[in-house]
Order: C-alpha cells, then sequence, then structure tokens
C-alpha cells in the first residue's frame, strides 16, 4: 500500500487509508488526507481485479475516454463535473494509474462527497436511479463506440454463454449434470429465444450502443440533499450493447424478492412496483432516442439476463467453479436455481410488463 500511496502527490497530510463499499469484483479502499487550511478531503483508491480483467490498461484507456467525453457533455448542460461524473487523479508522473510490482493496476478518483450507495430502496430512488442509467447512456450517444476495448469478451453474447454451457455439460462431472438435468433441459429448450436481440442486431434493426453493463442499484451515487442519481460508478464494463441489457440487469438484481442465490426458492418473484418505478425512470430519461425495438424489448431484457445469470452459475458450476466466488461447494448450483426461480416468475409477468412498457 505504501508503494501505490507513494505513486500520488496527496493535498498535505495523509491521515489513512481503509477499506471501503460493498463491491464484489474490484479492491476498494478509502483515502482521507487533511489540507493545510483544514477539513478533509477523500480519495476512492481502487486495485483492479486480475481474475476479472485481464487487460487492465485497455480498461483504463476506456475510462479515461468515457469520463472526458462525460466532462464535456456536462459542461455543454451547464452541470457540475466534480460530481456527475469520476473523475480519475493523475500520479506523479502524469499516468491515469499505477501497475504495482506484481502488475495489479491501481486507480485513484476523487470521492463524490454528499452522496450515498444503496442495498435497498424506495420506489422513488429507484426511479431516480433508473433516470441517472438512462441519462448516462443518453449522453454516451455520440461515443465512437468502436474506440472501446471489449474488458471482458463476449461478457454479454447470450449464444456464446450457451456454447460455454453446452461444453461444460460436455466436459462436466456427470453427478454434477445430472443434479441439474431439470434446469438444462430448460435452459436448452430456450436456445431460439436467446438469440432475438443477436438476430435483430444482425438482421440491422437493433442498435449496438455504448452501455453500462453491471447496472445495480449500488454502482449509482445517489445525491443527498436531491434523491437524485448523480453519478454512475464502476464503469469497468461499459462497452458497446444493447439497452436492453442495462434495463434487464437492473430489473434481474433489484426487482428480485428474494436474493440472488436464495436457498428458499418460495421468496423469489418480481417485484412489480419496482418495475414500474424503474421503466417510468428510464423511459422518461431515454424517450428521446429509443427506436420503438429497443423500447418493446425492454422486458424481454429482464428475461434475457436472468437466463444468462442462470446460464452462468450453471457453467460455473459444471466447471468446477473457477469463476465466482463461492461460500460453499453446492453455491454455483444454489445460485443457479434461483436465477432459474426468478425466470420462471418473469416469464409469468413477461405480458404485464409489456403492457406496462406500452402504456408509457
Ligand atoms: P466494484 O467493481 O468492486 O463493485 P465499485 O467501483 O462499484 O467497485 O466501487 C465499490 C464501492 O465504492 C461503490 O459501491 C461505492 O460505494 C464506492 N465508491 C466507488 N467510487 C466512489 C467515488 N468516486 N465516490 C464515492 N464512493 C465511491
Ligand atoms: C458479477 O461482482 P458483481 O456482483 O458486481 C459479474 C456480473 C454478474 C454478477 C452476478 C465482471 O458482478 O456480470 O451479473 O456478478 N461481473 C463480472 O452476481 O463478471
Ligand atoms: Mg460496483
Amino acid at each position: 500500500m505504501d508503494t501505490v500511496l507513494e505513486a500520488y502527490s496527496f493535498p498535505e497530510t495523509l491521515l489513512g487509508v481503509a477499506r471501503y463499499g460493498q463491491g464484489h469484483i474490484n479492491d476498494t479502499y478509502c483515502v482521507v488526507c487533511q489540507p493545510q487550511e483544514g477539513g478533509r478531503i477523500r480519495f476512492i483508491l481502487q486495485g483492479l481485479s486480475t481474475a476479472a480483467f485481464p487487460m487492465p490498461e485497455e480498461l483504463m484507456e476506456n475510462m479515461v475516454g468515457i469520463t472526458s467525453y462525460l466532462r464535456e457533455k456536462i459542461i455543454e448542460n451547464g452541470g457540475d463535473t466534480k460530481r456527475e461524473t469520476l473523475n480519475l487523479v493523475k500520479t506523479k508522473d502524469g499516468k491515469a494509474f499505477f501497475k504495482d510490482s506484481f502488475g495489479k493496476v491501481w486507480r485513484l478518483t476523487h470521492f463524490v462527497e454528499g452522496t450515498d450507495c444503496f442495498k435497498s430502496a424506495t420506489p422513488e430512488l429507484f426511479e431516480a436511479s433508473a433516470r441517472a442509467f438512462g441519462r448516462f447512456q443518453y449522453m454516451l450517444q455520440g461515443y465512437p463506440a468502436e474506440t472501446l476495448h471489449e474488458t471482458i469478451a463476449k461478457f454479454h453474447d447470450t449464444e456464446d454463454r450457451l456454447r460455454k454451457l453446452k461444453a461444460a455439460i460436455n466436459g462436466g462431472p456427470l453427478i454434477r449434470v445430472a443434479k441439474c438435468k431439470a434446469e438444462i433441459d430448460f435452459v436448452l429448450a430456450r436456445e431460439k429465444d436467446c438469440s432475438v436481440a443477436l438476430q435483430a442486431l444482425r438482421e440491422g434493426k437493433l442498435p449496438l450502443r455504448v452501455t453500462h453493463n453491471d447496472t445495480k442499484l449500488n454502482n449509482i451515487l445517489i445525491d443527498r440533499a436531491t434523491g437524485e442519481g448523480i453519478c454512475v460508478i464502476d464503469l469497468d464494463t461499459t462497452m458497446p450493447g444493447f439497452v436492453l441489457s442495462d434495463f434487464g440487469d437492473f430489473i434481474r438484481t433489484s426487482a428480485n424478492t428474494g436474493a440472488e442465490d436464495d436457498p428458499d426458492l418460495d421468496r423469489i418473484d418480481v417485484n412489480m412496483d419496482i418495475f414500474r418505478s424503474f421503466a417510468k425512470g428510464y423511459i422518461e430519461s431515454t424517450a428521446a432516442f429509443l427506436t420503438p425495438i429497443e423500447r418493446q424489448l425492454l422486458p424481454y431484457g429482464a428475461l434475457l439476463l436472468t437466463y444468462m445469470q442462470t446460464v452462468r452459475f450453471l457453467t460455473d458450476y459444471l466447471d468446477g467453479d473457477h469463476y465466482y466466488k463461492i461460500k460453499h461447494p453446492e453455491h454455483n448450483w444454489q445460485r443457479s436455481e434461483a436465477q432459474f426461480r426468478l425466470l420462471q416468475r418473469l416469464e409469468a409477468k413477461e405480458q404485464e410488463m409489456n403492457d406496462y412498457i406500452a402504456s408509457l
């Protein structure tokens, strides 16, 4: 840590460094300093996960590009660039990140003060979060998407995820394959459904846009004074994608009445109030650019992302648990069961979700 801190020049006295936040991917710390004139200045220091991100330099190039572009847009809109996007602090030698002797990449951003980051929220906050994610996509409309690196290859490519599942079924231990038979049959029976968006892209009907790809409630900083989603954070998987991915993953992670790995499947259902709040806020901030097909496919996004997450957990289970951190040997199986149940609940509410989107 001393070597990392040494790479930056902090204002006057460095008071301390402590672990911070609830992220599951990167190592996040808060650095507190006291400038000469008194008071406190905080920073967020992050060591990027080498397991999740094999090309951290490319990831940082994306982050510099995206945050610089957002800064210009915020200025055009008369906003506050210090609070409405992440601001990277350069190292002493003028770089956007520091690479330590283990090859781990570190970055420092200014702490966005006066904000909260939530794990659960009220309908108003869900609506505000949706507006913020929608605004994020809106502001990045003109970004040269072809210059963005794929930080994780084929990250939200459902056809590729299914190919990997099939390989895992063929190579996996028979006992695990047998245990998952019902889910495997269910998932494979829906193989055609998982190509709807990719097929529409191939036919030129559905556009690729710059999307966030990790749209969880805790990746938005909410302004304590106004209750608005002021800053979208965790830009590591921001790359070309479908808007239905961002919409869908938020519904998958936030509208579930149970936990992502809930052992009690009966707790799992779709909270339609949350769905409606999020849909309302999202449509409000994206109506200006969404095409009719993008809008129409939003509920499908909730099903697709839940389908894909079921496939990802199943694959990791059959592969021997290499990707997701597990708390017990059957954890990935339990997660896939819970996502599978959520998928069934979403299917039951698909028409209701479609009707609501159509009514907005
Ligand atoms: P992970 O990829 O591990 O989820 P995040 O980039 O989302 O990491 O950061 C983890 C947590 O740190 C966030 O949920 C948020 O609470 C906090 N955080 C990150 N960046 C900032 C920032 N610039 N200002 C304030 N809090 C931040
Ligand atoms: C991972 O660590 P977390 O929860 O932010 C994963 C997401 C999955 C999610 C499932 C880089 O995100 O894509 O949806 O787990 N992130 C990566 O909980 O693989
Ligand atoms: Mg995060």
